[in-house]
């Protein structure tokens, strides 16, 4: 008989083939004509399903949220210094890229996973705080640079506003905002931040949309989805910052010695 050569990929997301691409299935045609948008093009590319309209508009509402948040932030800082050094596009968007981690628009994962962790085995928010506290940890999605109680993140605010109307349940938010009541106690900049909303909503998404078992959105979680979405939007704000700085056809940049302490161990 015939011997069938193993094929050396498996793919599950997305059919060329044919006389019309398909996402997961649906004709990009569907896609278009039934207004999917980006956030039901994301439901069916990353997550392999066709998410309820709430769920959809999230991602885009994260999209935008977390485009941009100015030029003085790792990541744009680093995708300008790139392109004045005469670096290409994609060169300077990915330098950019290289800077999200824990400090800074990388933490989401790592939120969803101790906000879910924390509630699932019904952890007071105040020993979260006082354990993560006792191991020397920092609350990944809690605090930021400039923003505070005092100087409220208006992208925190819409976020939550849109989670607390539409979500069937949003436990894991609000656990998250209990932590945020005890951490601003401390120091008014210790907010949940942009990372930390963002994650919290996830998970409590994946658990009650009723499209995911436990497993599979904790697999997700594991998997990096949820930085995924910080990822993709900041991109737009790189972009940007890319071609501001060759519009604008800035010079190669040069830190200035007096904004450096130089300090020899010889002398
Ligand atoms: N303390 C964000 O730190 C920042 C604490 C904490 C307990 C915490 C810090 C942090 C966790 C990771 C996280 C996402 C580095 C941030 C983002 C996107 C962005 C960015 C933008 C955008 C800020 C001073 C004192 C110390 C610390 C204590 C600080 N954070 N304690 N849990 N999480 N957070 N990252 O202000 O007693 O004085 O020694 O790592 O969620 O990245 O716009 O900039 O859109 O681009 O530099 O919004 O919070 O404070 O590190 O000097 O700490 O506060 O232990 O206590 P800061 P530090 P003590 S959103």
């Amino acid at each position: 008989g015939i011997i069938r050569k193993p094929a050396a990929f498996i793919s599950t997301i997305c059919d060329e083939r044919g006389q019309e691409l398909s996402y997961c299935g649906v004709p990009i045609s569907q896609v278009l004509e039934r207004q999917l948008g980006v956030g039901g093009t994301v439901s069916l590319l990353w997550f392999q399903r066709e998410l309820p309209e709430w769920a959809s508009r999230f991602f885009e509402l994260v999209l935008i949220v977390t485009a941009d948040h100015g030029p003085a932030v790792s990541g744009a800082h680093n995708t300008m210094v790139t392109a004045r050094a005469g670096k290409d596009l994609i060169s300077s968007v990915v330098s950019g890229l290289l800077t999200i981690g824990d400090r800074f628009g990388g933490a989401l994962d790592r939120a969803a996973a101790d906000f879910c962790a924390a509630y699932d085995k019904g952890q007071h928010p105040q020993e979260f705080v006082n354990e993560k506290r006792a191991k020397g940890e920092l609350i990944m999605g809690i605090g930021h640079r400039v923003k505070s109680i005092n100087n409220p993140d208006s992208r925190v605010r819409e976020l939550k506003a849109y989670v607390t109307a539409r979500w069937p349940a949003w436990p894991v938010t609000r656990y998250a905002l209990d932590v945020e009541a005890i951490t601003t106690r401390k120091k008014p900049n210790l907010i949940l931040n942009v990372d930390g909303i963002v994650a919290a909503a996830m998970v409590d998404l994946f658990r009650h949309c009723q499209l995911f078992t436990q497993d599979e959105g904790n697999n997700y979680i594991q998997m990096g989805s949820i930085n995924a979405l910080f990822v993709l939007g900041r991109t737009i704000g790189l972009v940007g910052h890319y071609l501001d700085q060759k519009r604008m056809k800035q010079p190669l940049y040069r830190h200035p010695w007096d904004d450096i302490t130089y300090m020899s161990p010889l002398n």
